[in-house]
């Protein structure tokens, strides 16, 4: 029997937490179709300024893993692939946000969304370990991908118009993106202290407790 990875204890012990994440009433109302289309809006255009943030914290993440010894073109491989998607990211933003009429130049990030970001902010520092930097790496990307995901499942019936937004984050491929992330997180946390690992788990739950609030956001949260 295999022994049991770091990420799959937290998953089971903070179960109701990531649930919250991965099950916000935003994504239900997505994926039973019955989403009102200005929170989506909304999300849109908040989304877009946090993937902007985001863009700087994945080059320092990538940054970290370039200074690491073993395994580290892997690492780098994975992220560069990341890096590459984001790019592509933005410009699917930029399309969709013409398409809904949402300008994008005029968006002011809310309250959860600058916290967010800020958040990320710290993480970039060099004080923070690689460890720690690629567990909310993951953690971040997994909730997503979890999310919506679970409105591309059998007997669900997200709008036709936003097929194309469960898929990019839902789709197969960007699932085993967030496998690999995974992989990597486990193999770090596996040789860190206990200190290190601590922080690390204190930096998923954060995540999530962000990503709560950031779904917030489109239901008239601030
Ligand atoms: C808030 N979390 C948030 N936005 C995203 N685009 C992702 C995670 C995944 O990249």
């Amino acid at each position: 029997m295999g022994k049991t990875l770091m990420t799959e204890t937290w998953l089971r012990k903070h179960r109701l937490l990531y649930v919250g994440a991965t099950r916000h009433p935003f994504i239900r109302s997505i994926r039973d179709g019955n989403i009102d289309l200005s929170s989506f809006k909304t999300w849109l255009g908040q989304d877009y300024v946090f993937v902007r943030a985001f863009v700087p914290f994945v080059a320092s993440v990538l940054s970290k893993a370039c200074k690491g010894s073993d395994n580290s073109s892997n690492d780098v491989e994975v992220m560069l692939g990341g890096m590459a998607a984001l790019n592509d990211e933005i410009a699917w933003f930029k399309k969709e946000a013409s398409k809904w009429g949402v300008q994008l130049s005029d968006i002011v990030p809310q309250k959860a969304n600058q916290n967010y970001c800020r958040f990320l902010e710290s993480l970039m520092s060099p004080e923070v370990e690689y460890t720690v930097a690629i567990t909310a790496f993951w953690a971040i990307e997994a909730v997503y991908q979890e999310s919506f995901a679970h409105c591309l499942e059998d007997g669900t019936k997200p709008p036709p118009e936003l097929q194309e937004t469960c898929q990019r984050w839902g789709n197969e491929g960007f699932g085993q993106y967030c496998n690999a992330l995974r992989k990597i997180a486990d193999r770090q946390l596996e040789k860190a202290s206990d200190d290190v690992i601590t922080k690390a788990e204190v930096t998923f739950l954060r995540v999530l407790e962000h990503e709560v609030d950031f779904w917030n956001i489109s239901h008239g949260g601030t």
